[in-house]
């Protein structure tokens, strides 16, 4: 099975993203076992970094049984596994080309929104069973996140492809709570939570 997997680069003066560390850690140490990985891109956090990226992946977003996009949410403790990618760009935050997109339409005349095809229920139940912390989340925001799963999800509806896309955000550090399950650093808890995440993904493309 073949996956393609994006994450994002530091955005809104933070010092890092954890998801483009993640990015760099999985090209070292490919979890071949799982999947058969066809690109790993760290993209820029713009509309016009992720439209240039589609643009190049035509072919590669075509070719994938999973797509995974992961993205930094500050605002969650846990994997937050994004159902929904709506049809509007509308955040006061500039991305890094200093374009901001206040109540703009990602495609004109596109569906309000579109829904992931990944049963999150069931990505969810193994992550339970692996101990990570995760929510089912109906909704992905409004700024380059929400863009870059719309305009693939919008990709694979036109072309009727039968390729899973799931974005999930990840939170910039994991409570201190879970440390019992976790006792790593904050990296390697990142690690260990995208692996397994990876699986259960796995898990559940084997049983479609
Ligand atoms: N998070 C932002 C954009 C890049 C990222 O990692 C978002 O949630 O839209």
């Amino acid at each position: 099975m073949k996956a393609l997997v994006t994450g994002f680069d530091a955005f809104a003066g933070l010092p890092f993203n954890p998801s483009e560390e993640i990015l760099k850690s999985l090209r070292r140490h490919p979890p071949n076992d799982l999947f058969d990985l066809i690109e790993f891109s760290v993209l820029p956090t713009s509309y016009a970094g992720v439209d240039n990226w589609l643009e190049r992946s035509l072919d590669l977003t075509l070719d994938a049984d999973l797509i995974l996009m992961l993205g930094l949410s500050v605002s969650t403790d846990r994997l937050k596994l994004e159902r929904f990618a709506i049809n509007v760009a509308d955040c006061g935050v500039a991305d890094n080309r200093g374009e901001v997109r206040s109540g703009v339409a990602i495609v004109d005349g596109g569906p309000r929104a579109y829904g992931t095809s990944v049963n999150l229920e069931r990505v969810g139940a193994q992550l339970a069973v692996a101990g990570i912390p995760y929510c089912v989340s109906n909704n992905a925001g409004d700024y380059v996140c929400n863009y870059i799963y719309y305009r693939v999800l919008r990709r694979l509806d036109e072309v009727a492809s039968t390729a899973k896309a799931l974005f999930v955000h990840i939170p910039w550090a994991y409570p201190v709570t879970i440390q019992e399950h976790f006792d790593l650093p904050q990296r390697d808890r990142h690690l260990a939570a995208i692996g397994k995440l990876l699986l259960a993904c796995r898990m559940y493309l084997d049983e479609c």
